[in-house]
């Protein structure tokens, strides 16, 4: 993977940031999800790459732009990758001014990301310290014990991350009785699941269930981190079984471990906060343009990237707008 491409790709989630952010707090999260889809789309066809989107905003006759198929990227001679996007991930937060939207997206060598369909996911994350200390099936107790362990702190100095919903009445409850603190999210599972690689994020283990997609996505950046992430999918219905199956997971719960999810380290992630959040501040808006922050990460070299950038709006007045 050719790393020119880190900063291209920082290119496409910085400008997928800056659309949507104009209508974060305006209470519509489709015109923020549109602004956010269109912006990437335009910034990914400046590239001389040959993408085909194989996570992305859903099926060609659902979604206009970055459907799962749609091919990105100036085409001629360029790379060919697979690429997975989420050009706002987090509608509802958008939506309502909360912390916690980014803009993302994860490229790899075509065939190497698991085209995981828009069902859900059982996800648990840790940084590289507890790489190794985790199992999926594990009793919650034992993973919180396990992982505290390995990162030299009390369960009672834990941040466990989990989405705010009845389905995880029963894992919250035991993380408390465990004495373990936790950070209930609105939305928003990708953030957070990365930043278990950051020490000092504040966030050190990221569970429940959450979107397939998403956790693709997250599996990208923790792949490159050297972090460990497990996951199974929930298919719900036969329907969901059967596109399990068609994908080629024989077994569709079958554990999902880093290199299922993403294989080889020819990958690259790049995300940008669109609201402030554990691991990237949001865009903020001043009178010279506007100011972004983002994160990019290399898989072959595992160099992590913090790019402050300020955008003069004024002499790229459809920058973020989409062209
Ligand atoms: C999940 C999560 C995402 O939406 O997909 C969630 O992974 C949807 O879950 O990060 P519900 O069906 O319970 O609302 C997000 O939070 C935002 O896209
Ligand atoms: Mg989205
Ligand atoms: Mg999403």
């Amino acid at each position: 993977m050719y790393r020119e491409l880190a900063l291209e790709f920082a290119r496409v989630t910085e400008a997928a940031a800056l659309a949507s952010a104009r209508w974060m707090g305006r209470g519509d999260k489709n015109a923020a999800d549109d602004a956010a889809t269109e912006a990437m789309r335009a910034m990914f066809d400046t590239i001389n790459i040959r993408g085909t989107v194989v996570i992305g905003e859903g099926e060609m006759d659902e979604a206009p732009m970055l459907y799962i198929g749609e091919k990105v990227g100036l085409g001629n001679g360029g790379i060919e990758l697979d690429i997975a996007v989420d050009p706002l991930e987090g509608t509802n937060i958008v939506a309502k001014g909360l912390s916690g939207a980014i803009a993302v997206l994860a490229a790899a060598h075509k065939g190497c990301l698991l085209h995981a369909p828009d069902m859900y996911m059982n996800k648990i994350v840790v940084g590289p310290e507890a790489a190794g200390c985790i199992h999926i099936d594990a009793p919650v107790e034992e993973n919180l014990n396990n992982v505290a362990k390995a990162l030299g702190k009390e369960v009672e100095q834990l941040s466990v991350v989990i989405l705010d919903r009845p389905r995880h009445h029963d894992l919250i409850s035991r993380c408390r009785t465990a004495g373990a603190r936790i950070q209930l999210i609105t939305d928003g599972d990708v953030a957070p699941a990365v930043a278990t690689a950051f020490p000092d994020s504040g966030v050190d283990i990221m569970m429940g269930i959450g979107g397939a997609p998403e956790g693709v996505i997250a599996a990208a950046a923790i792949r490159c981190l050297g972090g460990e992430m497990q996951g199974r999918l929930v298919p719900e219905t036969e329907e969901e079984e059967a596109r399990c199956r068609a994908m080629g997971l024989e077994d569709p719960r079958k554990i999902l471990l880093l290199d299922d999810m993403v294989r080889g380290d020819g990958v690259i992630f790049a995300a940008t906060g669109i609201t402030d959040g554990s691991l990237l501040k949001g865009v903020k808006f001043t009178s010279q343009g506007a100011r972004t922050h983002t994160v990019v990460i290399r898989g072959r070299t595992g160099t992590i990237r913090f790019i402050d950038a300020l955008h003069r709006l004024d002499k790229k007045p459809n920058f973020g707008r989409g062209r």
